[in-house]
């Protein structure tokens, strides 16, 4: 089996409650992913906006990088088979009264509070997974854990 990497994070709506953080954090255990990473970090705006700068111009760009840098966060660096399609089939869809309506289990159906203060982020596929570890993780080298971290978890 092949391990993936995926980027996981959990945004500041969702670290302000401790409960919540926790309950997340079990359900990466729960469903298997081997948490690889994991980081607790504060964005400054610029950050946020360098982050999200595919969607500099649309409607909801100012709050979401407010939003973003508004406090602290966590991320996590996630491998499974399929860990980028499979996170984010548990977070469910971005605007979080869709996912009520289409997937009520899922993560941002049952906690987000709006379609931008949704819980969590994942990313969309294995490219922007690689982008995105680098942008939170630089000093992580996925040459380097596929050589020697990757072989421990080979079943
Ligand atoms: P996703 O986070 O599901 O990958 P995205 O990449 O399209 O979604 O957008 C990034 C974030 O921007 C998203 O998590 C919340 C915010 N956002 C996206 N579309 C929005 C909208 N229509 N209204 C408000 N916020 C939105
Ligand atoms: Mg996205």
């Amino acid at each position: 089996k092949v391990l993936q990497l995926t980027l996981a994070v959990i945004k500041p709506d969702a670290v302000a409650q401790p409960l919540l953080l926790e309950a997340l954090h079990r359900k990466i255990l729960e469903n298997n992913f081997i948490i690889v990473r994991r980081k607790d970090l504060i964005w400054k705006r610029s950050d946020s906006e360098r982050f999200y700068a595919e969607h500099k111009g649309r409607f909801f760009y100012q709050r979401l990088v407010e939003f973003m840098s508004s406090g602290p966060m966590r991320a996590y660096i996630l491998a499974k088979e399929d860990a980028v399609s499979h996170w984010r089939e548990l977070m469910g869809p971005t605007k979080v009264y869709r996912a009520r309506y289409t997937s009520p289990k899922t993560i941002r159906a049952q906690y987000g509070l709006t379609d931008t203060r949704n819980t969590t982020h994942g990313s969309d596929s294995s490219e922007s997974a690689e982008r995105e570890i680098a942008f939170f993780f630089p000093e992580f080298s996925v040459q380097h854990w596929l050589e020697m971290e990757e072989p421990h978890f080979r079943m």
